[in-house]
Parts: C-alpha cells; structure tokens; sequence
C-alpha cells in the first residue's frame, strides 16, 4: 500500500497538531478546517478506504468513534451537536487514502451534505 500524509504523521515523521493519540489511534486538527471544530481521527494502520476494513478491524473501527465522542466531549461541543464523517474514495471526496473519521462541529450543519 502507498504511504500517505497521515501514515507520515502517525510515525511522528511530519508535524500536526495533535489533539490525542495512543498506541492505535491518533487525533489532530484538520489543516483545512470546514467547522470550528474540524478534527480527524485516524488509527496508526494504514487503512486505505472503509472498503479495506476487515472483521479483524472491528474494536479498531469502534474505537475511532470513542475516540470522537471523546474529543467532542472536550472540545465542548457534544451537547449542541456534531458530526462523524468518513468519505470513501473519490465520488465521496476522499483525497487522503487512510481511513480516517472527520469529526465537526461547533456550528450548525446543513443535511444533507452536498
Ligand atoms: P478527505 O477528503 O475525507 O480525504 O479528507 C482529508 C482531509 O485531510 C481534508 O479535510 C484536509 C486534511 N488534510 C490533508 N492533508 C493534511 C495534512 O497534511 N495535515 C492535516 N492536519 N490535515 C490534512
């Protein structure tokens, strides 16, 4: 599998601004934030796509989402409302080819997404 950005930034080998990490999961700020609050959620394997997630992924892929709620929770926005969103490949917008959660919010959100 081709190496992307966040691969570089889960091994610590480009800079972002990282909001959590542990041993499978890293948060950081989005650099192109769509929403106050515009963090994305990826685990350290290099997942290409939704497509790719295996049974074996499963815990992996539910903690991504514990981790959102989490940071929701702290970023003070998990009362007014938030987003959770992952695009799979090219006609959803995916531009970084490893999977990653898109959690947003700190505005109202328009549904549905265009
Ligand atoms: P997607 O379209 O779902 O593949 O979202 C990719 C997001 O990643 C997009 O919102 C911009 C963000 N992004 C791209 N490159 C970088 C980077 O080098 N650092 C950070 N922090 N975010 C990035």
């Amino acid at each position: 599998m081709s190496d992307t950005v966040f691969g570089k930034i889960a091994r610590g080998e480009m800079d972002a601004d990282i909001v959590y990490q542990d041993a499978e999961i890293v948060a950081f700020r989005d650099l192109n934030p769509q929403a106050p609050v515009h963090i994305l959620i990826i685990p350290r394997k290099p997942i290409a796509t939704l497509n790719d997630v295996t049974p074996e992924d499963a815990a992996l892929v539910g903690r991504l989402f514990q981790v959102a709620s989490r940071l929701a929770a702290e970023e003070g926005i998990a009362d007014q409302g938030y987003r959770t969103v992952i695009n799979c490949n090219a006609q959803a917008g995916q531009t970084v080819y490893h999977l990653h959660v898109h959690l947003l919010g700190g505005r109202a959100l328009q549904w549905p997404p265009g």
